[in-house]
Parts: C-alpha cells; sequence; structure tokens
C-alpha cells in the first residue's frame, strides 16, 4: 500500500512539473494522453493495478486514484482555455422564427410555350423528332438546295466549328434526316435549339429556339399550308388575331412566303415601337412548298409527292403571346420576370 501510495505522489510531481513545460496545443495533447488515455494513460494503468492490492487497502487507493484524476483533468481543463482549440458553439435553432420559402424550380417559360404549340400540332396528328445541333454543312445548307458560295447562304450568320462542321442556323436539316429514314406520308413537328452570329436585340437573339413542321403526302398544296398555318395561330392567339402571308424566298421552298402577326407590343399605333419598328407587324415563321430538288435529294419523287415546311421562332412568338418588349429578357434569368409565368 506504502509504494502505491509512492507511485501516486511521484505521477503527481511528474504532472506538476510536465505542466511547467506545456507550451502549445501539441503538448498539452501529448500530456493528456500520458495520463487520460485509455489504454496506457497513468491513471488507466493505476486503475488496474488496484487489483493487486489487498482487499482492505482498496477503498482508500480507488479514492486517492480518483483524486489524483480530478486534480488532472482540472489542470488540463484549465490549460486548455489557454491552449486548445476553442470548442465549436453549438448554435441551437431558434423555433420560433419563421420558416424560410423554398423555391421550386420550374419550366422555363420559352418551354413552357413550346409545349403549347407541340399540343396544338399533336391533336392535328403531328408526330414530334429531333436532331442534332451540331450538323454538317451538307444537311443545314446542301441538301436544302444551298449551293456552295451562294449569296442565299449569306441570310445565315452562321458560326462554323470547322470546314464540314457549324452550329445549326435553323431546324430544317431535321427535315432532310427524317425524309431520309421515312417514307411519306410525313406529318412532323421539330423543336430545337438554333445559333445564328447575331447581335442580340428587341427581336434578335444569337440562340434561340425554332420549331419546324413538315408535311409530304400525295396531293399536299398551298391551301393545305395556308389553313394549317391559320388554324394554328388563331389557336394559339385567339380567332380575332390578325396575321398576313408575305412572298419571300428560301432555297428549299417554291413558293415561299413569310408570315407576320400584328405587333401586339402596340398594337401598330407607335410610331417608335422598338418590336415592330413603327410598321405594326412582326415576322415569326417562314414556310413555303417543298422545292423539288429536296425531294430529289432524299429520293422522294417529286412527281408523286408534294409538300410544305414552316419554321417558327418559338421565342420570338412567346414574346407576343405574353406581350414582352424584349427577347432577351428571357434569358436574363431575373426571377422576377422569370416567377410571373410560374406563378400562373
Ligand atoms: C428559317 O430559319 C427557315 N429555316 C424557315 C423555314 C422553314 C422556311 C421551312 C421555309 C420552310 P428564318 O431565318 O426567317 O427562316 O427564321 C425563321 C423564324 O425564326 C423567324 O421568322 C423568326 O421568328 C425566328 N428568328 C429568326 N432569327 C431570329 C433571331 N435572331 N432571334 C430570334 N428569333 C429569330
Amino acid at each position: 500500500m506504502k509504494n502505491f501510495k509512492n507511485k501516486i505522489d511521484d505521477y503527481k510531481k511528474e504532472f506538476d512539473k510536465a505542466v511547467l513545460r506545456i507550451k502549445d496545443e501539441k503538448s498539452l495533447q501529448e500530456l493528456r494522453n500520458l495520463f487520460l488515455s485509455r489504454k496506457k494513460g497513468r491513471l488507466t494503468l493505476l486503475f488496474k493495478d488496484l487489483k493487486t492490492l489487498k482487499p482492505e487497502d482498496k477503498p482508500l487507493a480507488g479514492q486517492m486514484i480518483n483524486e489524483l484524476k480530478s486534480y488532472v483533468q482540472e489542470k488540463l481543463e484549465s490549460l486548455k482555455e489557454k491552449y486548445g482549440t476553442p470548442e465549436k458553439v453549438v448554435k441551437r435553432p431558434e423555433l420560433t422564427l419563421p420558416g424560410k420559402k423554398k423555391y421550386w424550380g420550374a419550366p422555363h417559360p420559352v418551354h413552357l410555350f413550346q409545349e403549347e404549340i407541340e399540343n396544338i400540332f399533336l391533336s392535328l396528328g403531328y408526330s414530334i423528332e429531333e436532331g442534332p445541333e451540331i450538323e454538317t454543312d451538307y444537311y443545314n445548307f446542301g441538301a436544302l438546295n444551298f449551293p456552295p458560295h451562294h449569296p442565299a447562304r449569306d441570310d445565315w450568320d452562321t458560326l462554323y466549328l470547322s470546314d464540314n462542321l457549324l452550329l445549326r442556323t435553323h431546324t430544317s436539316p431535321v427535315q432532310i434526316r427524317v425524309m431520309e429514314k421515312r417514307k411519306p406520308p410525313i406529318r412532323i413537328i421539330i423543336p430545337g435549339k438554333v445559333f445564328r452570329r447575331e447581335t442580340p436585340d428587341p427581336t434578335h437573339l444569337p440562340m434561340f429556339y425554332q420549331l419546324e413542321g413538315l408535311v409530304v403526302d400525295k396531293g399536299i398544296t398551298f391551301a393545305h399550308l395556308k389553313g394549317t398555318l391559320e388554324f394554328f395561330l388563331k389557336t394559339l392567339f385567339s380567332e380575332k388575331i390578325k396575321m398576313r402571308f408575305r412572298p419571300a424566298f428560301f432555297p428549299f421552298t417554291e413558293p415561299s412566303a413569310e408570315v407576320d402577326i400584328e405587333c401586339t407590343v402596340c398594337g401598330g399605333k407607335d410610331e417608335g415601337c422598338r418590336v415592330c419598328g413603327g410598321s405594326g407587324w412582326i415576322e415569326i415563321l417562314g414556310s413555303g412548298m417543298v422545292d423539288p430538288q429536296v425531294f430529289k435529294n432524299v429520293n422522294i419523287d417529286p412527281e408523286i409527292y408534294t409538300g410544305f415546311a414552316f419554321g417558327l421562332g418559338i421565342d420570338r412568338t412567346a414574346m407576343f403571346a405574353y406581350q414582352i418588349s424584349d427577347l432577351r429578357y428571357f434569358y436574363e434569368n431575373d426571377l422576377r420576370f422569370i416567377r410571373q409565368f410560374f406563378l400562373k
């Protein structure tokens, strides 16, 4: 028992000396390990030694070890304030505060509008096709009857990736891809992103969405084209929407027409309107009867089949449907603007 008491006294002296040598967090931790480590710490070993004592000595010895343990712990604890890492402040939740509102994602207004258009054509029996955004010169131009170096190519400010690869300037190349695979009758729409080297302004973007339409069958005439587009625009806007067909030129349709609708932003009343330039009209699509040469390029006999096609600017048409005065608002991601549509 005497030996045991001496051992405890020695440990206490050893501890006191070591305390004087503590200079940083590391030496503090080393001293803690030396005395309090669960496996081989001095105090753990002392508790193990208890077993070797006579039963009558055990209570006093146990008390002495506990006293040493408290002494060591208190001392180390006070040194921790000086050298140790401050303990993290535990933040308690303030249960009386009102909750934070979460904003859920939602379809973009241009996509919502695209779906509206798709539904009209789906109800007419059309199906939906898609094609690549990176195209070859052949599909974007060649097969659509644009000879190399023809000035008609200048109407499409094209972003080339190499001599042969480009970012598609319109959805019309998908007409070719579908007609190569499928024989008539064909009745499809093709929505998708297109790219042009354009400086953004209220009605022009360098990246925008088009929706192509293509109908090929026996006996299709310009009357079908006109009737389809009239039905489509009246369903989309209203029975009263004013529209006009204007003669136009596209190498892949003949005859061709562009379709304008009345400017819903100024109603044709503002000479300085930034959207229609005061004309009261704004172009939303190009269209025409499929050129016989295009049919020959995809091995469809133009003596048997005829067809019509159109290409609508989705963003531009959405702009009029929602009466927005600048296309760029759609892509600025300003939640004050965007949320108006998903609150609908
Ligand atoms: C074409 O792209 C033809 N492929 C359309 C076509 C298809 C004609 C099938 C005949 C048969 P255009 O370049 O005019 O045509 O573009 C069609 C529509 O895309 C325009 O009427 C307009 O609504 C929209 N658009 C054109 N350029 C832009 C632009 N920079 N920003 C936003 N919308 C645009």
